[in-house]
């Protein structure tokens, strides 16, 4: 925002003011030197020359040299979509609108779910902006567009420098027509732990300010008081509440019963009661197949007949088109897609598939192919700009193993990568079945994150200390589990279907305190105030209540993030090649910093080492001769 200090002030520069004003405005003294982003921007590409990026590589792979070409967007306004119809009759008049459809409605995860599971996640605002308007004006008849939220929030701050609302708020002013949907992992908004009531609250109510619509909320433990509270949080916010049944087992298999239609039927029943817009099954490891598909959406929608219902699925095992065409049949109004070059495996089914067999019968998707296939040509080459990220630079195809594992997707791929990374390839199968040992042990869970982390951290533990599961559970009072265990047995995240596994839990916690009832309830408010107070000290006045909400879910991260900034810049306004491996000797290349302010840079030379162990580099920019220099830690 633009500086109203006493060089700027309309007010103090034309007007006689008294003291009282001076007093009253603290902010005319915020005389803090112009920020040298550009200078700032040469030092991050000077240090990635030298050093390499600074966010950590998993693979031994080079961003591609193609860049992505954006297809061409036709002018003027992009036509109307199901957010002009939220925005003018409500979420309760859009819940009506999504059922009174006919045909089957998609929600595009390519913008979250799809790299969260392909490529950790890492998609940067820059390659989400540049495709924005061809979604806005192509896409319009999907029901939403998720691109916000899970692991998305933690990862933009951590390794992409880059800030989450900001990334929100720019694909909304692009994409005005297409309701914008997150994952909210409800007690545990966008981290990993249990959050005060009033940080839920007051990060929702941000989220919708900032351009978000739809907030499907979960649990991990379908544990219902946590759920509740993440709905009632969003419902505040005045945003759509989706509430998300996650989904485990197979309702289809009589042997498996824990998880039975009934159970889910129950746990519907709650969540329609307590006033859901939307009802989801998020099915996150993919095990749905056609048949639970069936007789799950077949029983929900008999029952429910006026509210929507929306499935989540991953493809897993390969499974995913079949599953979701099943379930369409059975009276889903929504299923999840990502777009063809973006699915398959650990992520969403493909959007081009889904399209293509529904076109013509009564669940047409009113989208058209060509479109896709024009989406997903960019997305094809924008992925090869994440290449040391791609799952594919290990695994490659799908696994119909995950109906005995029922590891997520995400988290399968991270697992993969883990085994094959270290060398071990054919560990994978070890951690695969130490997974389902885990599971058992903890007395078979609903897996998801924050619960699928605590069985996978159980399931290593036994792998690098050559435990079996009746070891383990002979020698619950002596072994030191990895905390994420024990806190789960105290009941941190809530409680689990079925009541928390004895013997197993008493000998562990032995006489270590137990949470009883909601976490969160017992958790004291977080204080807003101090913290932004906290926040201004530390980083200066320009902190935004959106900075607050960052620092409340993540405070290291956002501090380290801050500190990034402050040093390298805006690195977001960089293309993602330029992000992760500097430009080459002798390119030119412009940088936008904001509309209209461009920066043009030509790379020159690398300087040799000198004594104090620094590199010279030596830029040109807007036609300039610059240098920076950097230490060479390589
Ligand atoms: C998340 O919580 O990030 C998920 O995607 C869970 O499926
Ligand atoms: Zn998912």
């Amino acid at each position: 925002p633009f500086l109203q200090n006493v060089f700027s002030n309309n007010q103090f520069l034309h007007s006689t003011v008294d003291t009282q004003f001076i007093d009253e405005n603290p902010e005319l003294f915020n005389l803090k030197p112009t920020q040298n982003r550009a200078q700032k921007l040469l030092h991050y590409l000077g240090h990635v020359m030298v050093n390499g990026p600074t966010t950590p590589i998993p693979v031994k792979a080079k961003p591609s040299s193609t860049d992505p070409v954006v297809p061409s967007v036709t002018m003027g306004d992009p036509p109307v979509g199901f957010r002009d119809v939220l925005l003018r009759d409500g979420p309760e008049g859009f819940a009506k609108a999504v059922r009174a459809h006919r045909g089957l409605l998609l929600m595009d995860t390519t913008f979250r779910d799809a790299h969260q599971s392909l490529l950790a996640t890492r998609v940067r605002t820059h390659d989400l902006k540049m495709i924005s308007p061809f979604v806005s004006h192509n896409f319009n008849n999907l029901f939403s567009l998720e691109n916000w939220g899970g692991a998305t929030f933690d990862v933009a701050m951590r390794f992409l420098s880059e800030c989450p609302w900001k990334r929100l708020q720019e694909l909304r002013a692009l994409i005005p027509n297409v309701p914008f949907q997150m994952l909210l992992r409800g007690a545990n908004a966008v981290g990993y732990t249990n959050y005060p009531d009033n940080a839920v609250y007051k990060f929702c109510e941000v989220a919708k300010e900032n351009g978000m619509d739809i907030f499907r909320v979960f649990d991990s433990l379908n544990y219902l008081p946590n759920m509740l509270m993440g709905m009632e949080a969003a419902g505040a916010a005045g945003g759509v509440v989706e509430a998300a049944i996650s989904y485990t087992g197979d309702v289809s298999d009589p042997m498996r019963q824990k998880y039975s239609l009934d159970y889910y039927l129950k746990l519907a029943d709650e969540l329609v009661k307590a006033g859901t817009h939307i009802l989801s099954i998020k099915d996150m490891a993919g095990l749905l197949k056609p048949e639970p598909s069936k007789l799950l959406i077949s029983a929900l929608r008999d029952r429910f007949p006026d509210v929507p219902i929306h499935v989540h699925t991953h493809d897993t095992a390969g499974a995913g088109v079949a599953a979701m065409l099943a379930c369409a049949e059975a009276g889903a109004d929504v299923v999840d897609v990502a777009v063809d070059s973006m699915a398959g495996m650990t992520s969403q089914p493909s959007m081009g598939a889904i399209v293509a067999c529904t076109k013509g019968t009564k669940y047409d998707t009113g989208i058209a192919l060509e479109k896709v296939f024009d989406y997903s040509e960019y997305w094809e080459v924008t992925r090869g700009l994440y290449a040391p990220f791609d799952c594919t630079a290990t695994m490659k195809s799908g696994n119909a193993d995950v109906y005995e594992n029922e590891i997520p997707g995400g988290q399968y791929t991270n697992l993969h990568f883990q085994a094959h990374s270290m060398g071990l390839g054919n560990k994978f199968k070890e951690v695969k079945k130490a997974y389902v040992e885990a599971n058992k042990l903890l007395g078979d869970l609903i897996k998801v994150t924050p619960s699928s982390k605590i069985v996978g951290d159980l399931a290593q533990f036994m792998v690098q200390n050559n435990l079996t599961r009746a070891e383990v559970e002979e020698r619950a009072d002596e072994l030191s589990f990895p905390q994420s265990v024990v806190e789960f047995l105290q009941g941190y995240i809530g409680i689990p279907h079925g009541g928390f596994p004895e013997p197993f839990r008493s000998k562990v916690l032995k006489s270590l305190p137990r949470v009883e009832g909601r976490p969160g309830a017992s958790l004291p408010p977080m204080d807003f105030k101090s913290l932004e107070e906290g926040l201004r000290a530390a980083h200066g006045n320009e902190i935004t209540p959106e900075d607050v909400m960052s620092a409340a879910m993540y405070p290291k991260v956002f501090q380290e993030f801050k500190e990034f900034t402050a040093n390298f810049g805006p690195v977001d306004c960089l293309s993602t090649r330029l992000f992760l491996d500097g430009p080459k000797i002798a390119e030119e290349f412009e940088v936008e910093l904001e509309r209209g302010k461009i920066l043009h840079i030509k790379a020159l030379a690398l300087g040799d080492l000198n004594k104090a162990g620094q590199r010279e580099v030596f830029f040109e920019l807007n036609g300039q001769l610059r240098s920076v220099l950097v230490k060479d830690t390589v």
